[in-house]
């Protein structure tokens, strides 16, 4: 087992990674940039070293900097965390080339499904229902038309390098075509350096439902339910939960079987989010996480598991402590996520934490690096909690939810806390009857 881990990320998951650690005897080396120096993942760290100034790019995101970190903390391993160099498969190379394991998939996996053409026809191999769409990158508008045609409108065009909803376009009808075919590969070629595309059916009002696995190396894969994330703003996950509530029962579970026994035969380690858009009873791959994501709780909630304590135990080349047949679902679970930002336009809302309480008692967790004095910096994304709550069914998760916002305290900044006590007394929300687009609506309305 590793002897010493660095954490290669801040905020709550920096902290998430730590606790992990230290429950396993492993050490810890922090790293951080000059506008980290007082966060509390810096603070708890057996070890913390500064890589550099305020900006990502040339701090969390700077490769060298966090490999000359390892080198003098005498670090064996780096965890990425999400976000930052998590799914940067080059990060993943070097680390082992100098004798540093990366706590995550192998960098070729990484790169597969990086690419989402790529792992959009890995995944149709294996089995795994994709949405109908292009086999491949599309050559020319011509190739779009006709492919467009077969498929049928509307259809929507992504960036094959994309991923997170940046670079795709809707096209309701064939005259769309050419100008949202141009659009969208002047915008991947611009954000990605790439601009190859393809087309898929365009599913109007899906629900986002991706599926929790991890892997061995060696061909187990177990999976660990379903997670649905229907509720966003601007592709910005706001609320997780598990199990869906949208699925029947054991419909999750079959697909999680699909899903487990297909990244078995590509022989996947560590965690990994196989992602779904779900409508009228059928489920279509759109893209694979290859990290541990924000959302990851929820799964630990009506599990019991430990997510990054398996990613450690198999990046060290030693089992999963468990198999299938041990994995138990169990109650309900959801996820807040606590934002630093505008109430109403949504924008980041850094600043001077005057005071800071976090709810407490039986079924309710707070991932946060949050504390009374702390000044939230403006450089990085504006999670500052997560508010996950247990309970024996939906509706006892939502009343008891309902008691933890009323008891959280974040004073100084503006934060989300008001809108998902708003969300609690609406019926679609209570209900769980939404689709991916219902919150931009109700938002839009309540305007
Ligand atoms: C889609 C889609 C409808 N049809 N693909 C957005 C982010 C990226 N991960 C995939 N996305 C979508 N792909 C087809 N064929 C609708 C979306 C989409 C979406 C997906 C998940 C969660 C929120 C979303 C919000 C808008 C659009």
């Amino acid at each position: 087992m590793f002897k010493k881990v660095l954490i290669a990320n801040r905020g709550e998951i920096a902290l998430r990674v730590h606790r992990s650690c230290q429950e396993m005897g492993i050490e810890t080396v922090a790293v951080h940039s000059l506008a980290d120096s007082d966060a509390m993942h810096v603070r708890l760290a057996d070890e913390s070293v500064c890589i550099g100034p305020p900006p990502a790019a040339d701090s969390y995101l700077n490769t060298y900097a966090i490999l000359s970190a390892c080198q003098v903390s005498s670090a064996d391993a780096v965890h990425p965390g999400y976000g930052f160099l998590s799914e940067n498969a080059s990060f993943a190379e070097i680390l082992e080339e100098h004798g540093i394991s990366f706590i995550g998939p192998t960098a070729e996996h990484i790169r597969l499904m990086g690419d989402k053409i790529a792992a959009r026809t890995t995944a149709k191999d294996l089995g795994i229902p994709v949405v109908p769409g292009s086999p491949g990158a599309l050559q020319d508008i011509a190739e779009a038309r006709v492919l467009a045609e077969e498929i049928g409108y509307p259809v929507i065009v992504k960036a094959a390098a994309g991923g997170g909803g940046r670079g795709m376009q809707v096209v309701q009808e064939a005259g769309d075509l050419e100008q949202a075919f141009s659009l969208a590969r002047a915008e991947a070629g611009a954000a990605f350096g790439d601009s190859s595309v393809y087309v898929e059916k365009y599913l109007p009002a899906p629900r986002h439902i991706e599926i929790q696995v991890m892997g061995d190396g060696r061909g187990k894969v177990l999976h660990l339910g379903e997670r649905d994330c229907s509720i966003q703003r601007r592709h910005q996950k706001l609320f997780e939960e598990a199990p869906s509530p949208a699925l029947k029962s054991g419909e999750g579970t079959r697909l999680g079987e699909l899903v487990a026994e297909a990244l078995g035969r590509l022989c996947y380690r560590g965690a990994g989010t196989v992602e779904f858009l779900y409508q009228d009873g059928e489920f279509y791959f759109i893209e694979m996480n290859t990290r541990l994501q924000v959302e990851h709780p929820v799964t630990e909630m009506i599990t019991g598991i430990d997510l990054v304590r398996e990613q450690i135990r198999v990046a060290a080349g030693e089992e999963l402590s468990l198999s299938q047949d041990d994995v138990r679902f169990k109650g309900h679970a959801v996820e807040c996520r606590i934002n630093a930002e505008d109430p109403d336009s949504f924008a980041p809302s850094p600043g001077l934490v005057e005071r800071f309480h976090a709810p407490g008692g039986l079924g309710v967790r707070v991932d946060s690096g949050l504390y009374s004095g702390f000044r939230i910096p403006p450089y990085y994304d504006s999670l500052i909690a997560k508010l996950i709550v247990y309970g024996d069914d939906r509706d006892h998760c939502m009343l008891r939810l309902k008691r933890a916002l009323s008891e959280m305290v974040v004073e100084g900044v503006d934060t989300s806390i008001p809108l998902f006590q708003r969300l609690l007394g609406e019926d679609v929300f209570l209900s769980g009857g939404y689709d991916i687009h219902w919150l931009e609506r109700y938002l839009g309305l309540k305007e």
